[in-house]
């Protein structure tokens, strides 16, 4: 946990609430998410993203109440037994003895996440028991898209509207949007980090690519580099797409053996101190494009080049979509393109923000134009990375060769073989 980067953030979040208060009172709430039994806990992005801190069954409240503002962080109690299980959580809340002095639990929370107000998760309730007659409106994380889930602010609403039937109830969708469109330094050099790693897999993918391995032994060669490298866990579920399964967009069973001749989708990303990268290269199976798939996949890096010099802030994705849309159809391939160029990337694989807000400076999205001929078997798609800025943009994942002949030259290399 780094906390000034955090709290800084916070104050502009609590600035973007002041302004939606006009002069009543208003509390919005964020929740960091329960933990599946046997799964990993992984914050809700929106809620790290202003504390830093990740342990489930906590919550972030502010309140505006006219020009006093106050924020407090919930955090659930230390608990030995369930601590033999899941281990002890970074922070827990411990507690203030009568004198109102924390005991070494709070303080430690104190000073780790530099919030100077902490207080047991079970007693968001009677914290706001206080200003429930006076709050109008409640607002909440209810954003669905990506990785959080706003399961928790759907139970906290209906929580709180049984004994308040007139509040109102306001999504914090678009002030978190706006305020995680443009990275920080911090964030860049995380994603720096994630990129790094993601495209040291694709290095090792043309180093062991070759016809008559398994998708998924490709997949292991490719979380291997993830997992050795201290990713925390996939950005998202590794594609690896071979012949037909080139062309179906989200392939992510991974199962099939990789045949002479087969086009190979590689879509993978690693993690990294929550930070996501988002790279694609397509493969030939045994290391030489046809004369046919030299055609595709020219059209598709030509569409790629072309967004990486128009991308620069003020340009919409909605624009860059469009840009391509129109290429290929000058080239009379449209029918075989039918998603989206670009999304943005950060805290999550897609970061949510939207189509028709012109990019601002920071702002990191991906390039990911593609075909996919299914009868033909040939997909391809060609990702990479790039932080917007002001009169243009930089690839972050540059260092990854989209050119062909690059491609068949590391792949001209005697195969290594897959020995752990
Ligand atoms: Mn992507």
């Amino acid at each position: 946990m780094s906390a000034p980067h955090f709290e800084k953030r916070r104050k502009l979040f609590q600035q973007e609430l002041a302004k939606l208060a006009t002069g009543k009172i208003l509390i919005a709430v964020l929740h960091s998410g329960t933990k599946g039994r046997l799964d990993q806990f992984y914050p809700n992005p929106n809620f790290y993203y202003f504390t830093g801190v990740d342990v489930p069954d906590a919550a972030y409240l502010v309140l505006i109440d006219g020009k006093k503002i106050s924020e407090g962080l919930f955090l659930p109690p230390s608990n030995p037994l369930q601590a033999r299980w899941d281990g002890e959580g970074a922070v827990s809340a411990g507690w203030m003895d009568r004198t109102g002095r924390p005991d070494k639990l709070r303080l430690n929370a104190m000073k780790e996440t530099g919030f100077s107000t902490v207080y047991l998760n079970s007693e968001i309730y009677g914290y706001l028991e206080r200003y429930l007659d006076k709050i109008s409106d409640v607002y909440l994380d209810f954003t669905s898209d990506g990785y959080g889930s706003s399961e928790y602010s759907h139970f906290f609403w209906q929580k709180l509207s049984a004994s308040k039937p007139f509040m109102k109830a306001g999504s914090v969708k678009n002030i978190l949007h706006s305020l995680r469109h443009s990275k920080d330094s911090f964030e860049i050099g995380k994603m720096r980090e994630a990129i790094a790693i993601t495209a040291e897999a694709h290095e090792k993918i043309m180093a062991h690519l070759r016809p008559g391995l398994y998708e998924y032994e490709l997949q292991a060669v490719v979380e291997y580099v993830f997992t050795s490298r201290g990713g925390q866990q996939n950005a998202f579920d590794t594609i690896i797409g071979s012949g037909k399964n080139s062309t179906v967009l989200h392939y992510n069973r991974n199962e099939k053996r990789i045949e002479k001749g087969d086009l190979v989708v590689c879509d993978i990303g690693v993690r990294k101190d929550y930070y996501c990268a988002d790279l694609t290269r397509t493969y030939p199976a045994d290391g030489r494009f046809t004369k046919k798939q030299r055609i595709y996949y020219d059209i598709v890096l030509e569409a790629h080049d072309r967004v990486i010099r128009f991308a620069k802030a003020g340009v919409k994705i909605a624009e860059i979509n469009m840009m391509v849309n129109e290429f290929y159809a000058k080239k009379g391939v449209d029918k075989f393109y039918f998603h989206g160029t670009s999304h943005h990337l950060g805290i999550e694989a897609h970061d949510g923000g939207n189509l028709e807000d012109p990019l601002k400076e920071g702002a990191v999205i991906t390039v990911e134009p593609g075909l996919y001929l299914s009868e033909e078997e040939i997909g391809i798609r060609i990702e990479d990375d790039i932080l917007i800025k002001k009169n243009g943009c930089e690839v972050l994942s540059r260092a990854l060769t989209t050119d062909m002949g690059e491609i068949e030259k590391k792949m001209a290399a005697p195969r290594k073989k897959i020995v752990i």
